[in-house]
């Protein structure tokens, strides 16, 4: 009865399965939750979310940039990038099933029992946990309604505007929502996002901090999963915030944390997202307790 949240996948699927492996995760009774950007970038997209939609059962996923980039490709809003490695799931004879899947996904999801959220990029510092699930779900339910889906994807790329206001409406507030919840790195004390700066601490613009450093910030009773932010290599000092991005796709690692006992496992992967060769012999000899096989 284990719960595991893994950092963003990006279509690095060997490196999960070894994770998994290495935690003897078992579908039947554990639960693996996704920080989201499940796909793109890495090796084996298409075979990354079908081996999710295979164990939808026994997932929680929360949607990144990148899978809503998808479903902006797929709904012929955005044309693929060069560095988008998407065409495999849009050409495979199953993509409607996988996709219809993908956008029944929250972009916020919390676990009462274990007073946790996650969610992929984070939740802005002006936020309640009541108010940040009630506007996730503005964004939710749009992207489930067929009427609804176009005009929001169609509308939701754009950095402006940079702040909250609780009387946006339409598109306009939906694409604000969802640069929090997947896109936001640095804002203000007050909420207004930079969404340019993409390296770590040390680059924030003047005025901007890191999403979860502010001491007002209005989640700071519940614990945070997030992803997202490769730049920060995993580190995040504030208490009760646990950043599980560690750049698997660009030659780090992927990470699992057990989110009852903050233990974590990495699998380090080469340049194309693929284990090290040392990672994938760690998995091969049998595991006998989680914790044996911590850091
Ligand atoms: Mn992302």
């Amino acid at each position: 009865m284990a719960v595991y949240a893994v950092g963003d996948l990006q279509g690095c699927l060997q490196p999960l399965k070894c994770l998994l492996e290495r935690a003897a995760f078992d579908p039947a009774k554990d639960t693996l939750w996704l920080v989201g950007d499940l796909i793109n970038r890495g090796p084996e997209s298409l075979e990354t979310l079908r081996f999710l939609y295979s164990m939808r059962e026994s997932l929680v996923c929360v949607l990144g940039n990148h899978d809503l980039h998808l479903l902006a490709v797929a709904h012929s809003i955005e044309r693929l990038k060069k560095s988008d490695t998407l065409r495999e799931i849009l050409q495979a004879p199953d993509c409607n099933d996988l996709l219809t899947w993908l956008r029944q996904q929250p972009l916020l999801h919390y676990d009462a029992a274990r007073n946790t959220a996650l969610v992929h990029a984070g939740i802005p510092p002006q936020w309640t946990l009541k108010k940040a699930l009630k506007y996730a779900n503005e964004v939710e339910q749009a992207l489930r309604d067929d009427n609804l889906i176009k005009p929001f994807l169609d509308g939701m790329y754009g950095n402006e505007p940079a702040k909250w206001d609780s009387e946006l409406s339409g598109v306009t507030r939906l694409r604000v929502i969802t640069n929090y919840f997947t896109r936001m790195r640095f804002c203000t004390r007050d909420g207004k996002l930079d969404l340019k700066s993409k390296e770590g601490l040390d680059t924030a613009p003047p005025g901007f901090a890191p999403w979860f450093s502010y001491k007002e910030r209005k989640t700071k009773d519940i614990k945070i999963i997030f992803g997202h932010w490769a730049a920060l290599e995993g580190h995040c000092k504030e208490p009760g915030v646990f950043a599980l991005d560690t750049g698997c796709v660009w030659g780090g690692a992927m990470t699992l944390l057990n989110v009852d006992t903050g233990l974590r496992l990495s699998c380090d992967c080469d340049e194309q997202g693929h284990p090290k060769p040392a990672a994938q012999a760690a998995a091969c000899p049998p595991v006998t307790s989680t914790s044996s096989r911590a850091l």
